[in-house]
Formats: structure tokens, C-alpha cells, sequence
């Protein structure tokens, strides 16, 4: 028995646990699912995950797990990626809720709307655009804070905080942000990348 994801392979956050198993050596079965078609809505898929979305994670014994960042928690336990220190743990938390709060919600959708469903952009999107812009740059100036004079978001060491991060900071481009303001964060995507067993986002298990 091994791990089911069902996945969508231009989703940041189902690249977060295929990046995190494949840096781990965990194998994996894929299952690609295209959310964009409504098929994450239908019943079949809604009894096993009744949120109704992808990334979900079926554990070699058979139970799930939804949401992206608890997959990344759930996988790192007893590894280098998640800290044993009480205080760091937290603060990788701290960074997870962040990521989904305050930069997933307004980097990822910007870059969703811009390069995954551009024909679906009205002008109410267009509009809101805007405001995703704004919440987005506030979010990478938070990480840049941090960044411009650590190697990672925790500790000193790469954890699922940077993981999480790096999904859509890595293709914030495509949401139309400029990152040249952003040195701190663009060496951190450099240090991510160069970290053994990384893999980019259009990899996928054989
Ligand atoms: N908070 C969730 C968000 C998951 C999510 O938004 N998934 C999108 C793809 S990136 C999806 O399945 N959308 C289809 C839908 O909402 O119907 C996580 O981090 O896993």
C-alpha cells in the first residue's frame, strides 16, 4: 500500500505535497483531477472529501486528509522539515496559517484568474484583480521582512513553511507580481530549488 494524491498538476497547493514527498522518498499514486471542470463538486468525489477540493491525500491505511498544509505537516513529522523545538514548531504554524490567510488567498487567485482561467476574466474580476494585488504585495513584503536577512522562513533550516510559501511565491509571476523588489525572497526561491530532491511543479510521478 502506498499514498493516493488526487491532484490537479497547475495547483500550487497539490504541489506542495507532491514536492514534499518526492524530497522525502515517500511513493506516491497520482490521480490528476481538473477542478476548473466541476468534477471536485460531484458526489463521488464530495464523499470523499466534502470541502470538494484538491489536494487530498489517501494514507497507505486508507483514511484522508484534506488541506494542503496539514498534508505537509502530516508528512514531515519525525523529518527535517518540521522543528522538534516547541517555539519553532509554532512558528512554522504561524507561517502555514499565514500562507493560507493572507497569501494564498490573493497571489494564488491572482494568478489563477491571470494565467490558468483568463477567458473566464469579467469585469468584476478585473476589479477585484486589484485587490488581490494589494493584499498579495502586502503578503510578500511580511516574507521579504523576514527574508532579506535569513535563509528561511524558520530556524535555519528549509521546513514546511518554506514549502508552503514557495508554492505560489515561485509562480507569482504569472499573477502579474513583480518580484524584482523582493531580493530577500527571490535568493530564498533560489535556496529552495537547489535543496536536494527538488522537484518543480510540472513533475509528476511515473
Ligand atoms: N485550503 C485548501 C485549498 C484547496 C483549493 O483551493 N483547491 C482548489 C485547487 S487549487 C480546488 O480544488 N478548487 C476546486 C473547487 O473549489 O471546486 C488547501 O490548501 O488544500
Amino acid at each position: 500500500m502506498t499514498y493516493t494524491l488526487y491532484s490537479m498538476q497547475s495547483s500550487g497547493n497539490c504541489y506542495k505535497p507532491r514536492l514534499l514527498m518526492h524530497m522525502l522518498g515517500i511513493d506516491f499514486r497520482l490521480i490528476e483531477t481538473d477542478a476548473g471542470t466541476g468534477i471536485t463538486r460531484k458526489p463521488e468525489f464530495l464523499a470523499l472529501n466534502p470541502n470538494g477540493r484538491v489536494p487530498l491525500l489517501i494514507l497507505p491505511d486508507g483514511r484522508r486528509l484534506s488541506e494542503s498544509d496539514a498534508m505537509l505537516l502530516y508528512l514531515a513529522e519525525g523529518t527535517r522539515f518540521l522543528p522538534i523545538d516547541r517555539y519553532e514548531r509554532a512558528l512554522a504554524c504561524q507561517w502555514l496559517f499565514f500562507e493560507q490567510y493572507e497569501h494564498e488567498p490573493t497571489v494564488a487567485v491572482a494568478r489563477s484568474w491571470i494565467s490558468v482561467y483568463p477567458d473566464r476574466i469579467g469585469k468584476a474580476t478585473l476589479e477585484q484583480i486589484a485587490g488581490w494585488h494589494k493584499g498579495g504585495y502586502r503578503a510578500l513584503g511580511v516574507m521579504e521582512k523576514r527574508l532579506a536577512d535569513h535563509d528561511w522562513l524558520v530556524a535555519d533550516a528549509c521546513s514546511v513553511a518554506d514549502l508552503a510559501l514557495y508554492a505560489y511565491t515561485h509562480v507569482a509571476e504569472e499573477g502579474d507580481f513583480d518580484l524584482a523588489p523582493y531580493p530577500g525572497i527571490r535568493a530564498w526561491l533560489d535556496r529552495i530549488a537547489a535543496q536536494p530532491g527538488y522537484v518543480p511543479m510540472d513533475w509528476r510521478p511515473d
